[in-house]
C-alpha cells in the first residue's frame, strides 16, 4: 500500500500550520530573505518597499507550473492583496520518497514574472491594415475580442472545415489541469473546439519527437527507463546527454534524486555530452566529450570493443532481441543486415566500426573508446539513460536507438540497476482528468510541421510529411490558437523565416495568442488575450518527475486577477456562448467545481487521495512509491518474454526493425536524408562531418536548456537575467583562432540569421562546438541582428526523417568578434 507522507516537523499540530509557515519565512534562509521584498516599478498597487513576512496577511499554497519537468509547490505570502514573498515547500524531509520539493531560483523569482512590466493588461487587436508583427495595437473590449474570434471560427469552419484550425504547441501551463496547455487534447481550447467539430491535431512534441518516433519501432512503445534512484543497484551509471541537474532543477525532483543517490551509494558515473554540463560537474567521475550527433558512432565503437573481446551479453541478445546477429534476423532481409555485421564491417557499407573509426567521427580518442568498451562490457548491471539532447538532431531517431542498443549489449534491460537506455522513469500518481474531451477530427501533423501546413498544407502527404489519419491534408492552416506557448516564433526553428511566413495574413488569417506576457509570439498575433497568472486562479497541479515520490498540489487563488485579465476558462466559456455551446463546454460547472470533480475522479484511482477541501488546506500531498528498489522498466518482459511480449511485430527488442526497413523503401525523403533499419550512425545535413568540410560555417551549434529560464518563460525576469546571463559557449581553441576573449561581444551567424551576445570562452565545451542556451527572447535590431540571442535565429525547419521532428541541435554557424 502507498504511504501517506505529509510529514511536518515534530511538535507542530496541523492547526498551527499556517502560523508556522509564516514564522518559518523569517528563519529559512533558503527562501532568500531581504531581496524578495523589492517592488517592481509601475506595477501593482502602491506598496511599502519592505514588508516583514510576519506582517503578511496570509500564506497561500500555489505552485510553479512551467514545463521544466519538475513542478514545485510555492507558498505565497500576501499583504494588502499583493504577493510580497514566495517560500518553498516545507513539508516532508530530506529522504528519498518523502523529500521537500524545494523550488529552484526561477520559482522563487515568480513574483517578478507575475508583476512584470511585460504583463498583458487588456485585450489587444492588431490595427487593421498594418503588417502583422509591426507592433501596432489597439485596445479592445473583451466583448469585441470574443465576438470577432467566434465569428471568424464560424466562417473558417464553413469555408475550410475544422482541419483549418490548429492548436499550436505550448507548455507554459503544463502543470495545470483546467488550465493545462499541452497535450492539445487536454486544453480548455481543445474542449471548446471539440464542441464545434474539432481541430487539426499534432503528434509528438518539441521535447522528445525523435525518441518518440523511434521507440515504437525498437521497443513497441514508450517504456521509459529505470528511475534515477535505482542507480544505487548499478555498477556503473551512464548519462547520455542527460543533464538532470539543470533540466530537472527542483530541489525535490531529479536533481535531488540523482545527487542523493550518488552521495549515498557513490556509483561510478560517466557523462557523455559535448558540454561539461552541470550534471557532469555535479555527478560525473568521467566526462566523454563527443561531437554533437555522433552518439550512434560512439556506441558502434564501444560495441566493436565489446564484440571483439566477447564482453557483450550474447544470451540476453539471443533471447530478448532480434537483429543483433545473422542468426536472429527477420525473414526476407539480405545477409549482412545485422547489427553485428554493421559493426564488424560485414554489412553493405563494408566499414568496420573500429575505435579508430569511431574516434574520427566523434572526436573522442580511440584509446578512451577502448577503455569505455572494456569498462562497460565488464560492469553489470549498467544504468544507462539518455536525455533528449542526443535525439534533438537530424539523425536523432538513430541516436536514440543506438543508446537503447548499448543497454541491450550489456544485458541490463529489465533488471534493477539497469535500464532500457531511454530517459529515466519516475513514480507518478494516476490522476484522472474528466475535463478532457475527444477531438472528432483524426487528422494530425507532426508538432514541427505547422509552418509547412500554413505555407503549403494541401501538398503535405502521409509518405512525405508524416500526415496521419489521412493520405494528405486537404486545407492549409487558416487559424492558429497559441495558448501558453511561444512556439509560434521563439521556440520553433528558423525564426526569421517563420516571422516572414506569419507576416503574410492572406495565408493564416487569424492568430490568437493567450498569454500573460507580451512575448515574441504575442507580437505576431492578430488578437492577444491577457490571461491571469497561475497565482490568480485555482487549479490542481500535475506532479513533476521526482524519482520514487508521487504528489499533487492544489494551487489556490492567491490574489485577484491583475488589470483586466481573465482566466482561460472564462474566455473559453464566453466564446462557447457565442458559438451556442456554452452548456456543453461548462457542463454547468465553475472552475472550482471542475477542480473538485478532478479530485473526485482521481480518488477512484487513488483511494488514499484526500478530498478536494482537505487537499486545498494541505497544499501538497505526497506519496512514496510502493517499492523501495526504484522503478524498473520492462521487468515483466525480462522475467518472462513469452508471457509479456513487447508491442513490436516480433514481441522482442528490435535492434533491426523490419518496419523501418519498409519505411526506408516507401517514404519519400529529401535528398541526403535516410531511414535505416539498424541504429547506424548517419552523417547528416549540418552534422559533424559537414562541419569539418564547411569552410564558411565550420562550427556545430547546440542550444542547451538553461537555468535562467524554462524555455522562454522567466526569460524576462530581471533577477534571472542577472544571475544567469545569455552567453554563447565557445571552446578556447576556437575562440583563440578568431581572436575572441572571454566576455567579448560576438556575433554567431549563418545564412538564416545572426545573433549578438557575449562569449563565454570555456574548456567546458568540445572543440568545434558552440552552445547558445535556448529560449532567449528574439529581439532583432534595425539591422536584423537578434540582440536577444535566440538560438532559433540560427536553426532550421528541416525535420528529422522518421518523426518529422525538430532537429534544433543540428545547426552550423560561424562566430566573429563584434
Ligand atoms: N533551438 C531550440 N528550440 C527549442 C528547444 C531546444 O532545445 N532548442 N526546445 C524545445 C522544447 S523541448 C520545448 S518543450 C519548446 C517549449 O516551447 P513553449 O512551450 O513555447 O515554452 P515557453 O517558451 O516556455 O512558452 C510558454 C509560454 O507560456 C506562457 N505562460 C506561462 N504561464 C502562463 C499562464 O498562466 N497562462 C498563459 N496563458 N500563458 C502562460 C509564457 O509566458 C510563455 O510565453 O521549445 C522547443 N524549442
Ligand atoms: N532549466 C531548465 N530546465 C528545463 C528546461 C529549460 O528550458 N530550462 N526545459 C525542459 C524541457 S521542456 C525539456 S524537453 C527538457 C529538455 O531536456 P534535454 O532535451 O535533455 O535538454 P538539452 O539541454 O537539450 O540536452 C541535454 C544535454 O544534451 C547535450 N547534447 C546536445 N546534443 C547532444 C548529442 O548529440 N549527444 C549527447 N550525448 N549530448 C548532446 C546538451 O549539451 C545538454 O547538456 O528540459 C526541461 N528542463
Ligand atoms: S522552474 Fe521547475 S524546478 Fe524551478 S521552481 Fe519552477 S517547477 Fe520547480
Ligand atoms: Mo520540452
Amino acid at each position: 500500500m502507498t504511504t501517506h507522507t505529509t510529514a511536518r516537523p515534530a511538535g507542530l499540530e496541523r492547526r498551527s500550520f499556517l502560523k508556522w509557515s509564516a514564522a518559518a519565512g523569517g528563519t529559512v534562509a533558503l527562501a532568500g530573505a531581504a531581496s524578495h521584498f523589492g517592488v517592481l516599478p509601475g506595477v501593482g498597487p502602491a506598496n511599502a518597499a519592505t514588508v516583514s513576512s510576519l506582517d503578511a496577511d496570509r500564506t497561500v499554497w500555489s505552485s510553479c507550473n512551467v514545463n521544466c519537468g519538475s513542478r514545485c509547490p510555492l507558498r505565497m505570502q500576501v499583504k494588502d492583496g499583493r504577493i510580497v514573498r514566495v517560500l518553498p515547500d516545507n513539508t516532508g524531509d530530506d529522504e528519498l520518497g518523502t523529500q521537500q520539493i524545494r523550488a529552484c531560483v526561477r520559482g522563487r523569482s515568480i513574483r517578478h514574472r507575475i508583476y512584470n512590466p511585460d504583463r498583458l493588461k487588456t485585450p489587444l487587436r492588431r490595427v487593421a491594415g498594418t503588417r502583422r508583427g509591426a507592433g501596432e495595437w489597439e485596445e479592445i473590449s473583451w466583448e469585441e475580442a470574443f465576438d470577432e474570434i467566434a465569428s471568424t471560427i464560424q466562417r473558417l469552419i464553413k469555408d475550410y472545415g475544422n482541419e483549418s484550425i490548429y492548436l499550436n504547441y505550448g507548455t507554459g501551463t503544463l502543470g495545470g489541469t483546467i488550465t493545462r496547455s499541452w497535450p492539445p487534447i487536454e486544453t480548455p481550447v481543445a474542449r471548446l473546439m471539440n464542441c464545434v467539430g474539432g481541430y487539426l491535431n499534432h503528434y509528438g512534441d518539441y521535447s522528445s519527437a525523435q525518441i518518440a518516433g523511434a521507440v515504437g519501432y525498437h521497443y513497441g512503445g514508450w517504456i521509459g527507463s529505470n528511475s534515477l534512484d535505482d542507480a544505487k543497484n548499478a555498477q556503473l551509471q551512464i548519462l547520455f546527454g542527460n543533464n538532470t541537474l539543470e533540466t530537472r532543477m527542483s530541489g525535490g525532483g531529479e536533481t535531488f534524486v540523482s545527487q542523493q543517490t550518488k552521495k549515498l551509494h557513490n556509483v561510478r558515473t560517466i557523462v557523455v555530452d559535448p558540454r561539461y554540463s552541470d550534471t557532469a560537474l555535479g555527478l560525473a567521475d568521467e566526462w566523454v566529450a563527443l561531437r554533437p550527433g555522433t552518439d550512434a558512432a560512439l556506441v558502434a565503437g564501444i560495441a566493436h570493443v565489446m564484440i571483439s573481446e566477447n564482453l557483450h551479453d550474447q544470451k540476453f541478445l539471443d533471447r530478448y532481441c532480434v537483429g543483433f546477429d545473422e542468426d536472429h534476423m527477420p525473414d526476407g532481409v539480405p545477409a549482412g543486415s545485422s547489427y553485428r555485421s554493421y559493426i564488424m564491417g560485414e554489412g553493405p557499407d563494408g566499414t568496420e566500426k573500429t575505435p579508430d573509426w569511431a574516434a574520427s567521427v566523434t572526436g573522442v580518442p580511440a584509446s578512451s573508446i577502448v577503455r569505455l568498451g572494456r569498462e562497460i562490457g565488464r560492469a553489470r548491471p549498467v544504468h544507462i539513460t539518455q536525455g533528449w539532447g542526443p535525439q534533438r538532431h537530424a539523425n536523432g531517431e538513430n541516436q536514440a536507438r543506438a543508446i537503447f542498443t548499448l543497454a541491450a549489449l550489456t544485458g541490463s534491460v529489465g533488471v534493477p540497476g539497469g535500464g532500457t537506455g531511454e530517459r529515466e522513469g519516475a513514480y507518478s500518481l494516476p490522476m484522472a482528468n474528466p475535463f478532457a474531451t475527444e477531438n472528432p477530427v483524426q487528422t494530425a501533423i507532426s508538432v514541427f510541421g505547422w509552418t509547412d501546413a500554413i505555407d503549403h498544407g494541401p501538398e503535405m502527404t502521409a509518405l512525405r510529411d508524416g500526415v496521419r489519419g489521412k493520405d494528405k491534408l486537404d486545407v492549409p492552416i487558416k487559424m492558429v490558437w497559441q495558448y501558453a506557448g511561444n512556439a509560434l516564433t521563439n521556440q520553433h526553428g528558423d525564426i526569421n523565416r517563420t516571422v516572414k511566413l506569419l507576416e503574410d495574413d492572406t495565408r493564416c488569417e487569424l492568430i490568437v495568442v493567450i498569454d500573460n506576457q507580451m512575448t515574441v509570439s504575442a507580437r505576431y498575433a492578430d488578437i492577444v488575450l491577457p490571461d491571469v497568472s497561475n497565482a490568480e486562479q485555482l487549479d490542481i497541479i500535475q506532479q513533476g518527475s521526482a524519482g520514487n515520490l508521487g504528489y499533487t498540489i492544489v494551487a489556490d487563488k492567491v490574489i485577484e486577477p491583475l488589470y483586466d485579465c481573465k482566466t482561460v476558462y472564462e474566455m473559453m466559456t464566453e466564446i462557447a456562448r457565442r458559438l451556442g455551446v456554452e452548456q456543453q463546454f461548462t457542463e454547468g460547472r465553475t472552475q472550482e467545481e471542475w477542480v473538485a470533480a478532478v479530485v473526485d475522479a482521481s480518488r477512484e484511482n487513488i483511494p488514499d487521495l484526500p478530498s478536494f477541501e482537505e487537499l486545498r488546506e494541505m497544499g501538497v500531498w505526497k506519496v512514496k512509491a510502493p517499492t523501495d528498489s526504484g522503478n524498473v522498466a520492462l521487468a515483466d518482459f525480462r522475467a518472462d518474454p513469452e508471457a509479456n511480449p513487447l508491442a513490436t511485430p516480433s514481441g522482442k527488442i528490435e535492434i533491426f526493425s523490419q518496419q523501418l526497413w519498409e519505411l526506408a523503401r516507401t517514404w519519400e525523403l529529401p535528398e541526403g536524408d535516410r531511414i535505416t533499419a539498424l541504429p547506424e550512425h548517419l552523417d547528416t545535413w549540418e552534422g559533424a562531418a559537414e562541419a569539418r568540410a564547411n569552410a564558411t560555417y565550420p562550427l556545430q551549434v547546440i542550444g542547451h536548456h538553461y537555468k535562467q529560464r524554462t524555455h522562454s518563460s522567466y526569460g524576462n525576469v530581471d533577477w534571472m537575467k542577472e544571475a544567469h546571463p545569455q552567453v554563447v559557449w565557445i571552446n578556447p581553441g576556437d575562440a583563440a583562432e578568431r581572436g575572441i576573449a572571454n566576455g567579448d561581444l560576438v556575433q554567431v551567424f549563418n545564412d538564416r540569421g545572426r545573433i549578438q551576445l557575449p562569449a563565454r570562452v570555456t574548456a567546458r565545451i568540445a572543440p568545434g562546438v558552440m552552445s547558445v542556451p535556448q529560449g532567449a527572447w528574439y529581439s532583432p535590431d534595425r539591422r536584423g541582428v537578434d540582440v536577444g540571442g535566440s538560438v532559433n535565429s540560427l536553426t532550421s525547419w528541416h525535420p528529422s526523417p522518421i518523426a518529422k521532428g525538430n532537429a534544433q541541435h543540428t545547426t552550423l554557424a560561424q562566430v566573429q568578434k563584434v
